[in-house]
């Protein structure tokens, strides 16, 4: 039976286990890659694991979140990642280098290796025929400190595209269909592998973006073959030696597959407040709009900054639209400025900002209350952009341009468009700090007044008696539960500050419930956690007494980020018994440490006197977890 390039990459990295879906397996970790944002909190517990020296073969800590430096809270954390990169061999990407996973495939990915980073949009390495998977924080430290990572493998689905695009059609209509046709959770505990002529049509970024908003699936990742294109991608990064080519067996097998033809697809965009709400631009029609964004890990390469600049070229901006392009990596925008296309993209009224997420994570760039906002980015959850009330749709960049042309969401489709011609780009590493020379005895770490040390929980008590503080709906997202923007993300290494505006958006009250609760649980209903893998969003619960949590499902990252900080997940064995249990309810596990071997738990409802049987559906390393209050538990009582 043929293998399938997703299987036969966890293959070769297997350290323990049966490779099949639903088992658990150990995998090595060839590279890991942090972001700022998350990259304090990874960094405090590679230091508290006190490790001598990292297992993996590359680490890089890039810095492109909190870019803003509107106080002392964004530089003081720069400064405290570089002094611990340094200190363990992780090279370091300065502010202004650019977007992570962009400039993550252009520097250092090599197809055929393991990525675990900790952001849940490393998938986009998938582009490149990587295993790029996002992670909780902690799990990163621990793929450093030994070089491997746990996770239940995934089954595989096949998406087998046909034909080729139309012009005005892009990679990003293609995963906004695929988005459609799946929804936000389609992809859980699967693995998306791209087949198909259809492929080779696709150069290596378009697939990038395909890859990249695969975490929008709930997908743990997404891969396409290594071929031609990635050679020719690879070699236009000056790094044409690091090419391997790779593609699943002729006969694979898969667990199921979708068929894309892209000759029929159309401009398509994912209207407000979710990505998979999806129709085509026609459909929806001419909606006003205030603002255009264009940029973000999805759409922000060379190529598709091109194509933008060929739209704007000669043309002008609504009067009513403000469109701010901000570019994926230095080395783009380089480019972008010397061949002229900066040039045509200011003179038709764009406004460039720097080269990092930016507006996508709602730094900077909100939109007016109640506006209409395009961006080319992979999430419009409600609020995000900084806005409470504003409408989010996600576009394609040709859809981006020309909209912000005409002023109203419109697309080209059917007409001529210029196609764009492959760049050569020198290899420039002048944004990296290397570590050589660093040891940990003559590197200090930097800790500024506001990196604060992380919660911990206790062992699993006997006795697990809590208090309902939020009763939440279906599609709860790690930016319900903690919010990001200019005014909270500069606080991602101070856990006591980021807990006053926990659940903002969903429940005002519920810090102070939860203080006065002492002890808490949270119920939610399908695919609780989604998107992004902040584990600020189990840190954060954990630090105000939240201990388990009752939901219809879990998402993948959210699920082990709650384990990994000791708060067990449990799933309703029957869904009716979420609407039974109110605000306020007191709820006790009895015999927490017997009970969680089981393949059933009982919660009694103290208020009501009812019982509800919920499926933890814990693996043995999870149970072990969970036993000792957390993975940092669990790894100090082993050593
Ligand atoms: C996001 O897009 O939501 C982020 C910001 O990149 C997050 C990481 C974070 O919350 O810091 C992600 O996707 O994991
Ligand atoms: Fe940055 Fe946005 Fe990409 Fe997250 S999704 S890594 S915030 S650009």
């Amino acid at each position: 039976m043929g293998k399938t390039l997703a299987y036969k990459i966890l293959e070769n990295h297997l350290v323990e286990g049966t490779l099949a879906p639903g088992e658990e397996i150990k995998i090595r970790i060839d590279q890991t890659l942090t972001q700022d944002s998350t990259g304090t909190m990874v960094y405090l517990q590679l230091e508290a694991m006190d490790v001598e020296k990292i297992q993996t073969e590359l680490s890089v800590a890039y810095i492109d979140h909190n870019t803003l430096q509107t106080g002392f809270e964004n530089a003081d954390d720069h400064e405290f990642i570089k002094s611990v990169a340094r200190r363990h061999g992780v090279l370091f990407s300065k502010p202004g280098n650019g977007i992570c996973h962009q400039l993550h495939i252009e520097n250092f990915g090599i197809p055929g290796k393991t990525l675990l980073g900790s952001d849940s949009h490393t998938p986009t390495g998938g582009g490149i025929g990587m295993i790029a998977i996002g992670a909780g924080g902690l799990d990163v430290a621990v793929a450093m400190a030994k070089g491997t990572y746990s996770l239940i493998a995934p089954k595989v689905i096949n998406v087998k595209l046909t034909g080729k695009l139309r012009p005005w059609v892009s990679a990003k209509d293609i995963i906004l269909y695929v988005l459609q046709k799946l929804s936000v959770k389609g992809g859980v505990g699967k693995i998306v592998e791209y087949t198909g002529e259809g492929v080779k049509t696709l150069s290596v970024t378009d697939r990038a973006t395909i890859t990249n908003m695969g975490a929008e699936l709930g997908a743990t990742t997404s891969v396409f073959e290594s071929d031609e294109n990635t050679k020719a991608f690879m070699e236009s990064q000056g790094r044409g030696g690091d090419f391997v080519p790779l593609a699943a067996d002729p006969d694979a097998v898969y667990d199921e597959t979708l068929e894309v033809n892209l000759s029929e697809l159309e401009p398509l965009a994912a209207k407000p407040h979710s990505p998979d709400n999806v129709d085509s631009v026609k459909n929806i029609g001419p909606v006003k709009i205030d603002q255009v964004a264009i940029g973000s890990c999805t759409n922000s390469s060379y190529t598709d900054l091109m194509k933008v600049a060929s739209i704007l070229k000669g043309n002008k901006v609504a009067q009513d639209v403000s469109l701010v392009i901000s570019p994926g990596s230095s080395r783009i925008l380089s480019k972008l400025a010397s061949n002229g296309a900066l040039a045509d993209m200011i003179d038709a009224g764009a406004r460039i900002i720097e080269n990092a997420c930016g507006p996508c994570i709602g730094m900077g760039q909100s939109p007016r209350s109640g506006g209409v906002s395009l961006r080319t980015f992979n999430r419009n959850f409600k609020g995000r952009s900084g806005t409470k009330d504003a409408d989010i749709y996600l576009v394609s960049p040709e859809t981006a341009a020309i909209s912000a042309i005409k002023g109203v969401l419109t697309t080209g489709f059917e007409t001529e468009l210029a196609e764009i011609a492959p760049a050569q780009f020198a290899f420039n590493d002048n944004f990296i700090v290397y570590p050589e020379g660093c040891t940990k005895e003559n590197t200090p770490v930097a800790m500024g007044p506001n990196i604060k040390p992380f919660p911990l929980n206790e062992a699993l008590s006997s006795e697990l008696a809590a208090e309902v503080v939020l009763h939440a709906g279906d599609n709860i997202t790690t930016d319900d539960i903690m919010p990001s923007d200019s005014r909270i993300l500069p606080y991602r290494s101070n856990v006591p500050h980021l807990s006053n505006y926990c659940f903002e958006n969903i429940d005002r009250e519920f810090p102070a419930r939860c203080r006065a609760a002492g002890k808490g649980v949270i119920v939610g209903g399908e695919n609780y956690g989604q998107g992004s893998s902040r584990e600020h969003a189990a840190l954060v619960p954990l630090y105000l007494g939240v201990r388990f949590v009752m939901a219809k499902s879990f998402a993948r990252i959210h699920r082990s980020n709650l384990i990994n900080s000791g708060i067990i997940p449990l799933v309703f064995k029957n869904p009716g018994d979420y609407d039974e249990i109110n605000l306020g309810d007191q709820l006790v596990i009895e015999n927490a440490p017997e009970q969680i071997e089981k393949e059933e738990l009982i919660v009694k409802n103290r208020t009501s006197g009812k019982e509800y049987t919920m499926l933890p559906k814990l693996s043995e390393l999870e149970k072990k977890m969970i036993r000792f209050g957390g993975k940092i538990n669990m790894i100090k009582s082993e050593e």
